[in-house]
């Protein structure tokens, strides 16, 4: 017997003019009407009514006034303003005011690999992944802070119980269990190109992740807000996976927040081309904000100044540092919905999935950028922080990715007393966890160096 559909979901759909999307279900019969009735009653009505009114808007409108954003200077200068912010971030660190968050909720198939992203091994000479590599940097941020700080880890719902699977095979890298967290990201509905619900099976919605921007609301959702602001934590450092350059948790960035009392601050490259796929961080009517490189203008992207370079060259690359409570008031906040048109394997008209147009929905981490009261924008240098890893090959590649790697530890390495003379033609990759900065390996490298007598110890 076909179960009943309850009067409140039966007004809703009506209301919506949706009713129809069980009929898949009442054909196929078994207990797809009630798996799909369960899950319709989980249906978060407004949001739906969100992305539907997002559909029939139409492209967003264009962005208001734009000017370059003010840029503090990056972490490797030597002047008194980053002194002073290092110092800042430090104390910070030391206090146990600090939490690492990294989203990882991708899959590494553009890559060729079958697995969550963060377990790449990019490594170039010991294979290490980018999760090791990035709880090098936690374990070497600990015992220079002397404070346990907490690492949270963004999952999708395709790699959730993979990628805690992956750290407890590697006993967490030896930072405890207890201070990773893994907090898995929502997923919203993905629509017909009309706004009608879509289904991948009789008994079964089409879900996608809901974007970094979900974010916010999976740490809600995981109750780590609560958990955080009782371990003493106000203030959270936030990189995607993608990144092996990424300095976490860098103290100069989380201390220039903390002295400009940001609410929200964001690290930037210079772009190299205008047509560079990374956000644009400008001042929109004053405020500042990232536009994604999809929605800017190739007309604004290719504008000089002055100097010649591009007038609007702040490249997002996905680092940000976030007061807790910020945070935490933008869980409860409604982000701008993304939209992709793109073809998916859904139910159209058949029991069957097959492809078809369809309209993903996400919300961007970034968006928060002009809701909080102050932001912070650092410039950095691409060689010490930025060479993601996208795709297989050509820019953004392992092969991009792995020679930035290897051109970063040579520059550390050049004066310091194990550098040597490093092989040319050979990789070039610091032990993981080895130092956080060209300062700090100089540091260990002298401390072994007179723990052994003037003997080249080494790093390798
Ligand atoms: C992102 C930024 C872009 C630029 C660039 C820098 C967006 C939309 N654009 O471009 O402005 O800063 O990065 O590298 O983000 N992720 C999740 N859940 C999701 C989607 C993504 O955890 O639902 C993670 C994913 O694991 C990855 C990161 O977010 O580490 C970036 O996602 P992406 O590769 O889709 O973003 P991309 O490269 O288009």
């Amino acid at each position: 017997m076909t179960p009943e559909v309850p009067t409140d979901l039966q007004a809703a759909l009506d209301e919506r003019g949706l009713i129809s999307v069980l009929e898949p279900a009442r054909r196929a019969g078994g207990g797809a009407t009630a798996a799909l009735i369960r899950e319709l009653q989980q249906l978060d009505w407004q949001v739906l009514d969100r992305q539907r009114r997002a559909l029939q808007a139409g492209a967003p409108a264009a962005p208001g006034a734009l000017a370059p954003p003010p840029l503090a200077p990056p972490s490797t200068d030597a002047g008194p303003e980053t002194a002073a912010a290092a110092a800042a971030g430090w104390e910070a660190l030391r206090a146990g005011r600090v939490a690492l968050c990294t989203v990882a909720g991708g899959q590494a198939s553009r890559l060729g690999f079958d697995g969550p992203k963060g377990a790449y091994p990019l490594g170039p000479v010991t294979g290490a992944s980018l999760f090791q590599m990035m709880a090098g940097q936690v374990a070497r941020l600990r015992q220079r802070s002397g404070s346990p700080i907490p690492w949270i880890i963004q999952t999708g719902p395709d790699n959730h119980l993979s990628t805690q699977r992956f750290f407890a095979r590697r006993n967490w890298f030896g930072l405890g269990s207890a201070s990773v967290s893994f907090v898995c990201q929502g997923t919203l509905p993905a629509l017909d190109p009309d706004g009608g619900l879509l289904l991948s099976a009789p008994g079964r919605l089409f879900r996608n992740p809901d974007g970094h921007g979900g974010f916010y609301r999976a740490l809600q959702a995981g109750g780590l807000y609560e958990q955080l602001r009782r371990q003493g934590v106000d203030l959270l450092f936030y990189c995607q996976v993608d990144n092996p350059l990424v300095r976490m948790g860098d103290p100069a960035f989380l201390g220039h927040h903390l002295l400009q009392q940001a609410e929200m601050s964001v690290k930037v490259v210079e772009k190299t081309a205008p047509g560079e796929k990374v956000g644009l961080v400008a001042l929109v009517d004053g405020t500042a904000s990232c536009i994604e490189y999809s929605d800017l203008s190739e007309e604004l992207a290719a504008e000089r100044a002055e100097d010649g370079g591009l007038r609007f060259r702040a490249g997002n690359i996905a680092i940000h540092a976030f007061d807790l409570g910020f945070a935490e008031r933008i869980a409860g906040s409604e982000l701008e919905l993304h939209l992709a048109r793109k073809q998916v394997a859904a139910l159209d008209g058949g029991l069957d999935p097959v492809l078809r147009d369809g309209v993903k929905f996400e919300t961007f981490v970034f968006d928060a950028l002009p809701l909080a009261a102050r932001a912070v924008v650092q410039m950095c240098p691409r060689e010490e922080e930025f060479a993601p890893v996208k795709n297989r090959s050509g820019s953004d590649s392992i092969l991009s990715s792995r020679q930035a790697l290897d051109r970063r530890s040579r520059a550390w390495l050049e004066g310091a007393p194990a550098g040597g003379d490093l092989p040319e033609g050979r990789w070039i990759e610091l032990q993981v966890g080895v130092a956080l900065d060209r300062e700090d390996l100089q540091d260990r490298a002298d401390a072994l160096r007179r723990r052994c007598g003037g003997a080249l110890v080494g790093v390798d």
